[in-house]
């Protein structure tokens, strides 16, 4: 079970905290042995350090290509200590075991995170580190691999509890850590070359991610959640600055994700923009003159929804908005980033999250949805989907006047981030009314539709915001029934992706009523 430690290998790109392990090593009898950086920097700190090329016998060659690949490094990390014939074989050809193996690979993933060019990304591709690792790995009955800095102190500790010793457990542990990375590392380098080949996409792919922080729990408490990054680097909640409050929950992710996607779908020349979110939907998104004026009238579409919401912005939070968050409860903010006053307001309010992107996302770049149904996986493109007026068709008898296009394009962005069946009423800007996640259609209709005669009270209007709006449906009405719903409250325009069997039906009713409806020939489905 227990397993001695005198003999270690090290190779590593990322040289944080390795000469602290060496000299731990060394302090206790382990021979350190090395490849070419990681032996100077072992060798500058004063630590004696065997050359991996003494023992193979060969220099470093094809620019380091060719360094531990061979067998006197893979027979010291594959040989059973306790098989006759593999021990024999060890003394017939003088190689001697290697029971600690510490690796951490050539940056691939950072390289191509940075924007490395093909050349730069492949030559980052590790053959030796990942076959080492392996090696080590499937040995792990007398081997110790450790690919990951964080390992370093409970491997010292390890050895310290068991005199100089490991225990299988621990080596096991190790082991399947280690197949997690080299399995990671080679979906990163797939995943990598899927997006560099050009058309056709390749169908068969591996998904990597990285462990960045366990989460206290999942959807609920009794289930237990990790959250994982892609090493894309994509403006968003992965990659933000939390500069403030309590650590973000896996709901807290999800629903920051889908405030900071909706509100990337417009760009900061073209005004401030605000979308407030719940459950994953939004409860209110808004343009303004001001970042203030966009997050009061996103705020007003609902404002019982907008309680413990979560805010995203496209411009940085400055001081004015800050003040008018800090007023109700919020869980998260997104944004850009902030200016002092803002940061200064929300200093005061502990327990509110601030992230700070350092820019958005862009709507338009290509990438990979994946969802888990029982026994496999789901894999799409991303919704990319997007449109400008010219790619509308006019179907009805009058046309839409500059005010309803505006808003039209407006409300179609907001309902491809809308769980279908998605409506989505807007006027001015900013969404009046919002059906999300409904069965039927005509139920999204009318409960958007009702919601806005609810703020009206709230907001001691005479009549609800639909009065003059327009209306999205995240694809096509298949009867005239939900249109009718929105006439009924007021809409004056329509943009839906049509394509129904009763388009015509749904067409004359528009012409009836006194609409302007217009065709996308694109629907957003978000299920
Ligand atoms: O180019 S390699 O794939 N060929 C090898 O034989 C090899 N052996 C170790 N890269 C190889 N390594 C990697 O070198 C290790 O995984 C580590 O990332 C790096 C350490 O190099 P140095 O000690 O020269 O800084």
């Amino acid at each position: 079970d227990l397993a001695p430690v005198t003999r270690a290998l090290l190779s590593v790109s990322d040289k944080t905290g390795l000469v602290d392990l060496g000299r731990a090593l060394a302090t206790r009898g382990v021979e350190l042995v090395s490849t070419g950086g990681t032996a100077r920097a072992l060798r500058d700190a004063g630590l004696a350090v065997r050359d991996v090329a003494e023992i193979t016998g060969f220099p470093e060659m094809m620019d380091g290509r060719v360094k531990t690949l061979h067998p006197m490094v893979h027979g010291g990390l594959l040989a059973l200590r306790d098989n006759a014939g593999h021990v024999e074989a060890m003394t017939a050809h003088g190689i001697a075991p290697i029971d600690l193996l510490v690796v951490n690979l050539y940056p691939f993933e950072e390289t191509v995170a940075r924007g490395g060019d093909y050349d730069a990304c492949v030559e980052n591709i590790d053959i030796g580190g990942p076959a080492m690792i392996r090696a080590a790995a499937k040995n792990h009955a007398f081997v110790n691999v450790v690919v990951d800095v964080e390992d370093y102190a409970p491997l010292l500790a390890e050895l310290d509890s068991q005199d100089g010793q490991t225990r299988h457990a621990f080596r096991q542990r190790l082991a399947q850590v280690a197949y997690a990375r080299t399995a990671a590392y080679d979906a990163a380098v797939s995943t990598w070359m899927a997006d560099a080949i050009e058309e056709p996409a390749p169908r068969r792919r591996a998904f990597a991610g990285t462990l960045a922080q366990t989460l206290r729990y999942g959807e609920n408490p009794h289930q237990a959640a990790a959250f994982y990054t892609d090493g894309s680097n994509r403006p968003g909640v992965a990659a933000a600055r939390q500069v403030q409050g309590k650590e973000l929950s896996y709901n807290n992710i999800n629903d920051t994700d889908a405030a900071f996607e909706l509100v990337s779908e417009f760009a900061p020349e073209d005004g401030p923009a605000c979308a407030i979110i719940k459950h994953a939907n939004p409860c209110g998104a808004a343009r303004g003159a001001t970042l203030l004026d966009a997050y009061k009238a996103a705020f007003d579409c609902d404002r019982t929804s907008a309680f413990g919401g979560i805010i995203a912005l496209n411009q940085p939070l400055d001081g004015a908005t800050a003040e008018e968050i800090a007023g109700i409860f919020t869980e998260v903010v997104i944004a850009p980033g902030a200016d002092d006053d803002a940061m200064s307001i929300f200093a005061k309010k502990k327990n509110l999250r601030l992230l700070l992107t350092g820019g958005l996302a862009d709507p338009a770049e290509a990438g990979r949805m994946i969802r888990q149904v029982s026994g496999g996986y789901l894999v799409q493109d991303k919704d990319t989907g997007h449109l400008s007026a010219d790619d509308l068709r006019v179907v009805t008898r009058r046309a839409p006047s500059d005010a309803e296009m505006s808003d039209m394009l407006f409300a179609w962005k907001v309902a491809k981030h809308v769980k279908s069946n998605a409506i989505v009423y807007v006027k001015d800007g900013a969404t009046v009314g919002v059906g999300a996640g409904q069965m039927s259609r005509v139920d999204s209709c009318r409960i958007a539709a009702r919601k806005a005669q609810d703020m009206a009270g709230t907001l001691g209007l005479p009549a609800p915001l639909t009065g003059g709006s327009v209306v999205a449906s995240d694809a096509f009405f298949p009867f005239a029934d939900g249109l009718l719903t929105a006439a009924g409250a007021g809409a004056t325009a329509v943009i839906h992706p049509g394509g129904s069997m009763r388009d015509d039906e749904v067409i004359a009713a528009a012409d009836a009523a006194g609409l302007a409806m217009v065709l996308t020939g694109q629907r957003h489905f978000r299920h």
